[in-house]
């Protein structure tokens, strides 16, 4: 699956993370670092053969969690649980033992960049070093994944009738499709009340792993996680809010809008003139995007009726042929076409024989051609979307598979989430006439339209991307105790998204556990970086291509001089800081939410407008 860097996998596929072993250390290299007082400091030719040495082994183990992993995760039992389990227990063991090692390195004068910057890699790492409690670790973290692609939410039947179970897909097709405020109500609170089952185990996880970054000189694991950003963990933080307070402005301005069309829709019972919108109301199990309720709060000027969900049933567009709509918008970009393994290896639609984990994901199985997606691929505008995303890693995958094996990952992680989906910007209404998605008399919407249904998209999920890491690192710091794990995640949703429960929260509640990542541990932060580079990207990828008109309409469909910049950044893997590798793509440095504001601009006209248009009564 595609994780943050090798020594960083903090998702379940992932979860191979590090541990401090009693073993000799590089026991598989036969060679062990030096301790410390009993030999003199290592020369520079040592440290470069230990991260060799390192590396060979690393991958060897990386390759093997990975197979276990995805078949785990493709055929959910008891065993394959256990199989991923060991297998991220072993390369876990070795990450620790690789990590304490490297410290002894680490500092040494002239050393090469590349070793110098590997050490430090190799650092960014957890270390358990109990053997028991490693064990437990990798279980724990097998279980909440398996845990969360089983859940079922089963409603009470009515007298007589057979009782029916409704799998996540099932239950997001209600939120994204009904209109009917109990029914939206009943699948958002069947869903959440899964999590439960997995709280003490998600509780006993978070204990163990920060007992795991504590022993590599981490406050926590929040802090691990936000020290995968060449900069610090504080620095990190501070960077990431002063990005929020760029951007809000413009989620005030979309959450306004979309409270008082809802208010209109569902009446003012349910939605307030003021305060926060009722989760269930949003198109979305976890509020997190609302593209879903475009129909419900698009302008009523009747620009266009163009629906591109509508398009795809109409033509029958197979999970195959959506696959190579977006592989064909790579290679228009002069990538390579997906290997043979791929279309035979990968899963696309959700098989109707055993349980698997749905949660779209990409896969880098032996970290050369062997890359893979695993997604239950539904013909709708979303999944459409979703798959551009998926080959954005799998294209990343392809293009730094000539770096060393530490190098092999994003420039950091929010990187890796934020090509695939520039390329899918480029999905404009003229792209889709031109790949025959969209025939002559289809009416696109104009560009209002077509921008507030990329805001439902992309400003809504913000502050949802902002809370959910910023819960977690309190988490993490023991800031919230378990019986307030709901009190705290509502108290965030209102304060940073202004979306309120729908029924009162619980003390054994574990609402932020019923979303894929918190269940699979995997970071998040990730998707907020990525939501405000992919904007980065597109301005500079569409400024190479030679365009010059709004940002918004600009596709880079077929433009190989863009495709040689995408390309050049991919190459580069994780092999340069990351503010180096934007840099060279953009001529930026930092994080920067001025281009989704630029992108946005026209809405942020229209929708003030529509705003105070409301506010006088009309
Ligand atoms: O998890 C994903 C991808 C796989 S990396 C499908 N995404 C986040 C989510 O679904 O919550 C993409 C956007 C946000
Ligand atoms: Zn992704």
């Amino acid at each position: 699956m595609h994780r943050s860097r090798p020594l960083i996998r903090n998702s379940l596929a992932a979860v191979a993370l590090f541990a401090l072993g009693h073993s000799p250390l590089l026991a598989a290299g036969g060679q062990s670092g030096p301790k410390a007082g009993t030999r003199k400091a290592p020369s520079v030719q040592e440290a470069e053969r230990f991260v060799q040495q390192a590396e060979a082994r690393l991958e060897a183990l990386q390759i093997k969690a990975q197979r276990a992993d995805w078949v785990a995760q493709n055929f959910i039992t008891e065993d394959t649980q256990q199989i991923s389990a060991e297998a991220n227990e072993a390369l876990l063991k070795a990450n620790g033992e690789i990590a304490l090692a490297a410290r002894s390195y680490q500092g040494l004068k002239k050393l090469p960049e590349e070793t110098a910057r590997k050490l430090q890699l190799m650092q960014r790492t957890l270390m358990i070093p109990n053997d028991q409690e490693r064990a437990r670790f990798t279980q724990l973290a097998s279980r909440m994944t398996g845990a969360y692609g089983m859940a079922k939410y089963c409603p009470q039947p009515s007298p007589g009738a057979e009782r029916v179970c409704l799998p996540l897909d099932a239950l997001e097709k209600i939120m994204a499709e009904s209109r009917d405020p109990e029914q939206l109500k009943d699948a958002w609170i069947g869903w959440h009340a899964q999590a439960k089952a997995y709280k003490q185990d998600y509780v006993d996880f978070v204990a163990l792993a920060n007992k795991g970054s504590r022993a590599m000189g981490y406050a926590d694991t929040g802090a691990l996680w936000r020290s995968g950003y060449d900069m610090s963990p504080e620095a990190f933080a501070a960077d990431l809010e002063r990005v929020w307070q760029q951007v809000k402005p413009l989620y005030d301005s979309l959450h306004a809008y979309v409270r008082h069309k809802l208010r209109q829709t569902y009446g003012p019972d349910l939605v307030p003139a003021t305060g926060p919108i009722p989760a269930h109301l949003l198109g979305n199990m976890w509020s997190q995007s609302w593209e879903n309720i475009y129909l419900l709060v698009k302008p009523d000027t009747q620009a266009g009726d163009f629906d591109l969900s509508q398009a795809l049933v109409q033509r029958g567009v197979s999970a195959k042929a959506m696959v190579q709509f977006a592989e064909a918008f790579y290679t228009s970009l002069g990538m390579q076409a997906l290997p043979p393994s791929f279309w035979e290896r990968s899963l696309l639609t959700k098989p109707q024989d055993r349980e698997v984990v749905c949660h779209a994901s990409a896969w880098d199985l032996d970290l050369q051609q062997d890359v893979r997606v695993k997604m239950c691929i539904r013909p709708n505008e979303e999944d459409f979307i979703t798959i551009h995303h998926e080959l954005g890693h799998v294209y990343y995958n392809l293009a730094y598979r000539a770096q060393p094996v530490l190098f092999r990952n994003g420039a950091n992680d929010g990187f890796h989430e934020a090509i695939g989906d520039t390329v899918a910007l480029s999905i404009t209404p003229s792209y889709l006439q031109t790949v025959g998605l969209m025939k002559a008399d289809d009416r696109p919407g104009d560009d209002i339209d077509n921008l507030l249904k990329q805001a439902l998209a992309k400003v809504s999920f913000l502050p949802f991307a902002y809370k959910v890491d910023a819960w977690r690192w309190q988490v993490y710091a023991g800031q919230i105790k378990p019986q307030d794990f709901d009190k705290a995640w509502w108290s965030m949703s209102e304060r940073y998204q202004g979306i309120s429960r729908p029924v009162p929260w619980q003390a054994e509640g574990f609402d932020a556990g019923a979303k894929y990542h918190v269940a699979a541990d995997t970071s998040y932060a990730r998707y907020f970086v990525a939501h405000l580079l992919q904007f980065q990207f597109q301005r500079a990828l569409c400024r190479e291509a030679g365009y010059t008109g709004p940002l918004h309409r600009c596709s880079i469909f077929g433009n190989q001089k863009a495709g040689q910049k995408f390309q050049a950044l991919l190459a580069l893997g994780a092999s340069k800081p990351w503010p180096q590798a934007l840099q060279a793509m953009t001529g930026e440095t930092q994080l920067d939410g001025s281009a989704l504001i630029d992108y946005f601009a026209p809405l942020k006209l229209w929708l003030d407008q529509q705003n105070a248009r409301a506010a006088q009564g009309h």
